[in-house]
Formats: C-alpha cells, structure tokens, sequence
C-alpha cells in the first residue's frame, strides 16, 4: 500500500452505504481540506478518530492538526472512502453494471461491507419484510470471488503457457494478473501461503484457482461487516443468526440513520452530541442548548434507549476504526521540531498526521511523505536517530522528524 490507504463502502442498493458515507464524512467543525487536488465523484473524505499524541504529553491545548482536527487527544484523520454504487446478484456478468461497479473496487485495500439487518429490502434492494441479510453476505464476497476468477480464467491458457515458457515462479506469474488490483509480491505471496497442498501452478483446476482468488480477496479485500439498520425492530434477530453463522468475521453494529440525525440535532443547536459515543446532552442538561418540543424529546429518548444505552454508539465511527485495524494502520506524526512537537515557527504541535501500516519501516515513511530527497537523518523522540529500517507500531517510531541532507553543489 504505497500509497494514502482508500476504504470501499459496498453492498446491496439500499442497504444504507450513502448514508454511512454520508455520516462518515460530514464534519461540521472547522475542517481543513484533505490533501489531494483532484477528488474522483465517488470518493469522499472521511474521518478516522485516534488516540491522538498530543495526550501522550499533555499538549492537547496546542494540538491544532493541519488536516483534520483534534479534540481534547481525540483526533479526527482524514481517509478516503470509496462509494461503490449498488451491487445486486449477477453483478461479476454484468447485472445493473456490475462489472463497472467491480472495477471501481480495484484501488480499494479495506472494505466495509454495509448489511440491511432490518430484513425490510431484499436481495436487488426492493421494499420487503422478513427477508433474511444473512444471504447477503455470502452473495457479495461470492461476486466479488467470481469477478476475480472470471477476469483470471479468461485468460487461463495463455497464462499458464507463459508460465512454463519463461519457468516463472507462482508468485511472480500471478503477481502480473493481480497487479490491477494493486497487489504486490508480497502480497501475492501472502495470499499463496494461505493455500495449503498448493500444486505447481500449470497443474492448477478450477478449484484450486477459487481457493487461490479466495485466499487473494482475504488478504487484499479485508473486509468489515456494518450491520446497519440497528433500529429496527427485526434487526436483533438478524444480527444474532448473521453472528452466529460467521463468528470470525468483523462486524460492527451500526444505524447510520441515526447518526445524521444527531448530527444534524447538533448542528442546529439542539443537543451537544459527543460523536462515538452514548452522551448526548440536551437542554435538560444544559440550559445553553435549545430547547426540545415533546416529539424531538421523545425521539431523542427512543434514540438513547434503543440505540446508545444498548449498543454505546451509533457504531458509525467504530466501523470505520474496525476497517483501519483490519489494515493495521498506524497515525505517524512528523514534526520540525522532535523536542516541541512543533510544525513550523508557531506554537502548534503534531500538525501533520498519516496513516501507514504497522511494521512499514521508517525509510519508506520518509519516501512515501518526502518523496525522492536525500534524507541525513531521521529522529524520533527525545532526538534519538531512527535506523532506516526500523519499523512503525503504535507509540513506536510513531513521532519522526526529517532532517535534510544540504543540497551537494
Ligand atoms: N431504519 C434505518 N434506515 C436506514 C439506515 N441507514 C439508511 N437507512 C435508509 O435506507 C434507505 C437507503 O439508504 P441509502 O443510504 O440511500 O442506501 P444505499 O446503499 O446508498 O443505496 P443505493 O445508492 O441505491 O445503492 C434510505 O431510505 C435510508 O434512509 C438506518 O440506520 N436505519
Ligand atoms: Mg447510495
């Protein structure tokens, strides 16, 4: 992933991915832009929230991120999500252009998969009771399988004589084919390693080529189950027989419905809505905010009973957490000045924040953010220098400050 990581928000039409995305991107304070000119039509800027480092010293009060914002060591990153339009069974042939969808899933390295729990649309997204999502799950990695398999086996025959006419290692012929979707060798490799009894690849059936492309879609698509829908009322029964059913898979119980209506309450003046979490004050506790007529109040309470006491969030956020922990990433902060924190000449710290995954080493930190200039040293808290190859983890390597080599002559 050399590159800024991009989350794909997939699913069903009408299972709720525009307004997650929606709730995941629209920040009502005082936001920077995200550091990128040109912004592609289906891509949004979301906000992950970290712990951020300025409470690891105190400096929260001095905390004034460039991108982003920071509240009280709760920082706010920017992320790019991906918004991949409806996909409905048949999609991977071409069903409601399924196959453009698909493509657009190529960048993506994380996705979060957005379930209808509520069983009120069925499979293409139609109004409908009883329904069961537990169905859903399977048909989308299945397409998202079979688009794979599909744009593989096509050229299978010429794939594997190539193979054995330049003795090209597994690795390196399926590298060539996964490149499209951003897969490098390690990558591909990974991928591989989860295969066990693997033959020689020119020996390889079609079952063995679904086990290859389903070991690549776990390692390149890690994928995050919002359970959306929450307030409903059938939704419990679902997400007990979906949880049941796939107890290993990541899922996040959201109602992502929900959260734009608190944020919207909020933006109005009427609550004071802590985002992430269950605490929302009203005027009740507050004289400051507007007060509430009889129906928003009563909303509001359903709200608190049914959604934030029982649940502890609209699990908006938690979701986008959950896919950034799937990819493993880490916020590295590089600062001017490692003993201040301190960006520029002001007085504000950590301004400057990426994500990257755990274990990249701080060299390619260096190049993915400086580019090609010549680096003399890296420094990391207290001044310490920095190996080139350490590797980045939480709280480790996590602070760096570059120091250019002066331009030889
Ligand atoms: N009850 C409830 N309804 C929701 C929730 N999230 C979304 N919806 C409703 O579900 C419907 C579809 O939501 P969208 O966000 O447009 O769904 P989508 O997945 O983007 O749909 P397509 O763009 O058609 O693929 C809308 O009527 C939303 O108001 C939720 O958390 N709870
Ligand atoms: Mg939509």
């Amino acid at each position: 992933m050399p590159r800024d990581p991009l989350i794909g928000i997939v699913g069903k039409p009408s299972s709720g991915k525009s307004t997650t995305l929606n709730s995941l991107t629209d920040a009502s304070a005082a936001v920077g832009a995200f550091p990128f000119t040109t912004i592609e039509p289906n891509r949004a800027t979301g906000y992950l929230q970290v712990d951020c480092a300025c409470a690891r010293f105190g400096k929260q009060s001095l905390c004034k991120p460039n991108y982003g914002w920071c509240e009280d060591g709760k920082r706010h990153v920017p992320i790019m999500l991906l918004d991949v339009a409806g996909l409905v069974p048949g999609a991977h042939s071409g069903r409601g252009l399924g196959n453009k969808f698909l493509d657009d899933l190529r960048q993506a390295d994380a996705l979060i998969h957005v379930v209808d729990v509520s069983g009120t649309t069925d499979a293409e997204g139609k109004a409908t009771r009883g329904y069961d999502p537990l169905q859903d799950i399977e048909w989308l990695q299945d397409e998202i399988r079979l688009w794979i398999e599909g744009n593989l086996l096509k050229r299978w025959g010429s794939i594997v004589r190539k193979h054995t006419a330049t003795r090209a290692s597994a690795v390196e012929t399926l590298q060539a084919q996964f490149g499209g979707y951003g897969a490098n060798a390690k990558l591909v490799a990974r991928a591989l390693s989860l295969v066990p009894d693997l033959p020689p690849l020119e020996q390889w059936d079609s079952a063995c080529v679904t086990r290859v492309v389903r070991a690549f879609m776990a390692v390149k698509f890690p994928t995050v189950l919002a359970l959306n829908k929450i307030d409903h009322p059938d939704a419990d029964k679902n997400v007990s027989k979906i949880l049941l059913r796939h107890p290993d898979t990541r899922a996040v119980l959201t109602s992502a419905i929900t959260e734009l209506f608190l944020r919207k309450l909020d933006r109005q003046g009427f609550v004071r809505y802590q985002r992430g979490t269950e605490f929302v004050d009203t005027a009740e506790d507050d004289p400051a905010l507007r007060p509430l007529d009889d129906k928003l109040q009563q909303r509001i309470e359903n709200v608190r009973d049914l959604i934030l006491y029982r649940f502890g969030s609209t699990g908006v956020m938690q979701v986008l957490q959950a896919a950034a922990a799937a990819l493993d990433l880490v916020p590295v902060y590089t600062v001017k000045n490692i003993h201040t924190f301190a960006g520029g000449s002001g007085p504000h710290v950590f301004r400057d924040c990426f994500l990257v995954k755990r274990g990249t080493s701080v060299r390619s930190v260096a190049r993915l953010i400086m580019g090609d200039v010549t680096i003399a040293a890296i420094e990391t808290v207290g001044g310490v220098r920095a190996a080139e190859d350490d590797p980045v983890a939480p709280g480790q390597n996590d602070i760096l400050s570059f120091k250019l080599a002066p331009r030889s002559l």
